[in-house]
């Protein structure tokens, strides 16, 4: 059977009238709005009217987490609005503000771009595990693990845009705009300005998804790609970079995605999570072999190690990490463990170069963002 159903998030259900047993549940309006996330290929094209524009928020099945690369039907999805309700016949992207020249370019024209680069980024949603620090609901959507995902993206770097236009010194943000707005005339557009450096500095606007288009749903047509960086910073259905002295003082920028001391919510922090065995699973003693994913943020140097746990935290090992580090993606590592007959608790633990490892116990942080405790699997051994 297809986990297809665990995409759909608990508020989902709830919205639908649903309680969850083992997740595993199929209702025609489920079904819709999982098929709304497949590629829509040619029809982005078009001016075509979408009918299904309320926000849908999913994470990925933390099974889906043991490959290095989440395939779309997996990819976890987060807006605050939903889509655009209609898409322009002809995608443009256009440079203005502190700029040489403004320039608008076609979508056609940026797929017709040297130099495009093709490459896995690691999106995490900052909002990922606010569901395990148990604040109240209204704190923002109650994310379990899986708001996390890798694709492989192509597209363009940014700074070869920001050349046809001609950056000026001055432009020290730039301010991203996408098509998507909120349904209610009073509530401000989610906007986000990213420093001039990020934006130079391997951000990049993507067209493709894993080889295709990129879904509705993933930001498609284009979108931008910051790696390193949370989910937030990804701007999609990019309309837009206005090139401008300070921040953006729109209200997700402001207001959202900050810290308690008001720091503002950027790069990644050092993360793992154990994609298998899962939760509950029940495994014969002897040796398990645990697998999972590494990550961490622009700065911090890469993955540098992985310690794995399958006591409760009293004794740790290193883990195996597989293949190479890959700026602004995951690391796979997986690790034998030996276990006895009762209930077993598996961990990872990630370590980062620059030495910044996760907490044992949440940071809780009245926004609940950027939730990088320590992953604990719980087996049942026989
Ligand atoms: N235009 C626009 N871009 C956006 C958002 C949004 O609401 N509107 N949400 C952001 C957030 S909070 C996240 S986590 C990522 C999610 O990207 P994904 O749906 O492809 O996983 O998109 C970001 N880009
Ligand atoms: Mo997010």
């Amino acid at each position: 059977m297809s986990d297809r159903p665990d995409l759909v998030t608990r508020r989902e259900l709830l919205a639908a009238g649903l309680t969850v047993a083992g997740g595993a549940l199929l209702v025609p309006s489920l079904v819709r709005q999982l098929s709304a996330l497949q590629p829509p290929g040619a029809a982005n094209a078009r001016d075509v009217l979408i009918r299904n524009a309320r926000a849908f928020d999913a994470e990925a099945p933390i099974a889906a987490l043991a490959d290095f690369r989440t395939a779309i039907a997996h990819h976890y999805v987060r807006s605050h609005f939903g889509p655009p309700a209609r898409l322009p016949r002809t995608w443009t992207l256009t440079i203005d503000g502190g700029v040489q020249r403004a320039v608008t370019l076609t979508l056609d024209e940026i797929r017709r771009m040297p130099g495009a680069v093709t490459r896995p980024v690691t999106l995490e949603c900052a909002g990922n595990g606010r569901g395990l620090f148990g604040l109240p609901k209204t704190s923002g959507i109650q994310w379990g693990y899986g708001a996390v995902s890798t694709a492989t993206w192509t597209g363009v770097p940014l700074a070869a845009i920001l050349e046809r236009a001609g950056l000026r010194p001055d432009a020290r943000h730039l301010w991203m705009e996408g098509l998507d707005r909120a349904p209610a005339g009073s509530v401000p557009k989610f906007l986000r300005s990213i420093p001039r450096e990020v934006g130079l500095d391997g951000a990049f606007v993507a067209y493709a998804m894993n080889d295709g288009p990129i879904p509705l749903h993933n930001g498609g047509p284009l979108r931008l790609l910051v790696p390193g960086w949370y989910g937030m910073a990804s701007t999609k259905w990019l309309t837009h970079v206005h090139a401008m002295p300070v921040e953006s003082d729109n209200f997700y920028m402001k207001n959202g995605y900050r810290y308690a001391d008001g720091r503002g919510v950027t790069a990644l922090r050092p993360k793992s999570v154990v994609a298998s065995p899962l939760e509950g699973a029940r495994v014969r003693a002897g040796r398990v072999t645990m697998r999972g994913q590494a990550w961490s943020g622009s700065g911090s140097g890469g993955i540098r190690g992985v310690d794995v746990s399958a006591d409760g935290g009293r004794t740790w090992r290193a883990a195996r990490l597989l293949g190479t580090e890959q700026p602004g993606a995951w690391r796979s590592w997986e690790a034998d463990v030996d276990v006895t007959a009762g209930d077993a608790t598996l961990m990872a633990r990630a370590t980062d170069a620059s030495g910044a490892t996760q907490p044992m116990q949440p940071e809780v942080n009245p926004g609940g963002f950027a939730n990088n405790v320590v992953h604990r699997v719980t087996i049942h051994v026989a």
